[in-house]
C-alpha cells in the first residue's frame, strides 16, 4: 500500500491560555494547571524523571507491556489505527509498532512543538505508517476529526497520566475516548495505591528533578502571563491523601511576595501553597468501576509482581 504521509498541526493551541491561568492565580488557594508543567524544558525535565530509579512508575509500565505484549496484541488486534493520548516524544507508542503494526498513528499531545520534533523523526524509521500529530488540551475536551481513520481505533493512553484528573474529569475523558473509540477500545496504563516511602522517593527524588520540573511551571506561566514568579521564591512540596488516594504537588512561598502581570497582582504570605499538579493511584477495584461507570463492558488487567502498575486494556 502506498504511504501518504500527512503532518497536521491543529490550531487548538492558538487560543490564550491568559484566562485559564490568571483564574486559577487569583482563587483564594491558588492553583495552576499540570498541563503547563510541559513546556519545551518542563517536557525535556519529565522525560529525564523517567529514567530516574526512584520514579517506577514509567518503567514497570514497559516491563508489564514487555511481558505481556502477545496477550495485549491479541486483544487490541493488529493493523489498526493507533492514537496516543500525550504523545511526548512519542517513544512509548514507539515501542508497540512492531508488535502491533498500526496503518495509522496520531499523536496527540498538549505541546505541539516537542511533538512535531518526535514525529519527524519516526517518520523517516516507520515510511509505512501514515502519522499525524495533533496539538490538543484534551483535557478539555477530547475530538477526533472525522478525517482520521475510523478503522480499529485504539487509544493508548500511558504513563497513569490519567491521574492528574480528579474523578469527574477522568469519567468525562474516559466517556468520550469510549463515543469515538467507535467500537475500537482503550489501552491505558494506571499508577497503583501503594507505600507512602515508595510514592515520596518517586516524587521527591534525591536529584530534585521533580523539584525542578515543578518550578519551572513558574517559568511557563510567566512565558504566557508575562508574569514576574521568581523561582527562588518557592519550594517544592509533596503531600500523600490518603483518604482521596493521590499524590499532591504544590509550590510554597519562601516569603511574603506579590507576583504582578497585566493588570493583576496576586500576594502571598510565607508559607502559601500553589497547588500544582494531582496524581491519582487507583486500585484495580477502582479502576474498573471507573471503565465500567465510562461505558466499557470489558476490561482485560495486566500488572507486575509487585502490584504497582496495570496496564489494562477496555472496550
Ligand atoms: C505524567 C502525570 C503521570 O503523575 O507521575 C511525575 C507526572 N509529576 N513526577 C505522574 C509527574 C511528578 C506524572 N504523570
Amino acid at each position: 500500500m502506498q504511504s501518504t504521509k500527512t503532518l497536521e498541526v491543529s490550531a487548538t493551541l492558538s487560543h490564550s491560555f491568559v484566562p485559564e491561568i490568571e483564574m486559577g492565580l487569583l482563587a483564594q488557594s491558588a492553583s495552576i494547571s499540570p498541563k503547563f508543567l510541559y513546556d519545551p524544558l518542563g517536557s525535556n525535565l519529565f522525560a529525564a524523571i523517567t529514567l530516574l530509579p526512584e520514579y517506577y512508575p514509567t518503567k514497570t509500565e514497559k516491563n508489564i507491556l514487555f511481558e505481556y505484549i502477545d496477550q495485549i496484541v491479541d486483544a487490541v488486534g493488529v493493523g489498526g489505527t493507533l492514537i496516543d493520548l500525550g504523545a511526548g516524544n512519542c517513544l512509548k507508542a514507539e515501542s508497540l509498532f512492531a508488535a502491533l503494526k498500526p496503518c495509522d498513528y496520531i499523536a496527540i499531545d498538549f505541546s505541539a512543538d516537542f511533538l512535531h520534533d518526535a514525529i519527524r523523526n519516526l517518520e523517516t524509521q516507520y515510511p509505512q505508517i501514515r502519522m499525524q500529530c495533533i496539538g490538543m488540551d484534551f483535557s478539555k475536551q477530547l475530538i477526533i476529526s472525522d478525517a482520521v481513520n475510523n478503522v480499529q481505533r485504539t487509544f493508548f493512553y500511558p504513563g497513569s497520566s490519567i491521574g492528574n484528573f480528579i474523578g469527574s474529569q477522568a469519567l468525562k475523558l474516559l466517556r468520550q475516548i469510549k463515543n469515538q473509540a467507535l467500537g475500537g477500545g482503550l489501552l491505558i496504563g494506571v499508577d497503583l495505591m501503594k507505600e507512602d516511602s515508595i510514592l515520596m522517593a518517586a516524587y521527591d527524588d534525591p536529584l530534585k528533578l521533580t523539584s525542578a520540573f515543578n518550578l519551572n511551571i513558574l517559568r511557563s506561566v510567566n512565558a504566557h502571563l508575562g508574569s514576574d514568579f521568581q523561582v527562588n521564591q518557592f519550594r517544592h512540596v509533596v503531600k500523600i491523601n490518603h483518604p482521596l488516594k493521590r499524590v499532591e504537588l504544590y509550590l510554597e512561598a519562601l516569603e511574603d511576595l506579590t507576583v504582578s502581570w497585566l493588570g493583576h497582582s496576586r500576594t502571598f504570605k510565607k508559607g502559601e501553597l500553589i497547588h500544582t499538579e494531582y496524581s491519582h493511584k487507583y486500585t484495580i477495584e477502582s479502576i474498573k468501576e471507573l471503565l465500567e461507570n465510562a461505558g466499557f463492558a470489558s476490561v482485560q488487567i495486566w500488572t507486575d509482581p509487585n502490584d504497582y502498575f496495570a496496564v489494562i486494556y477496555a472496550r
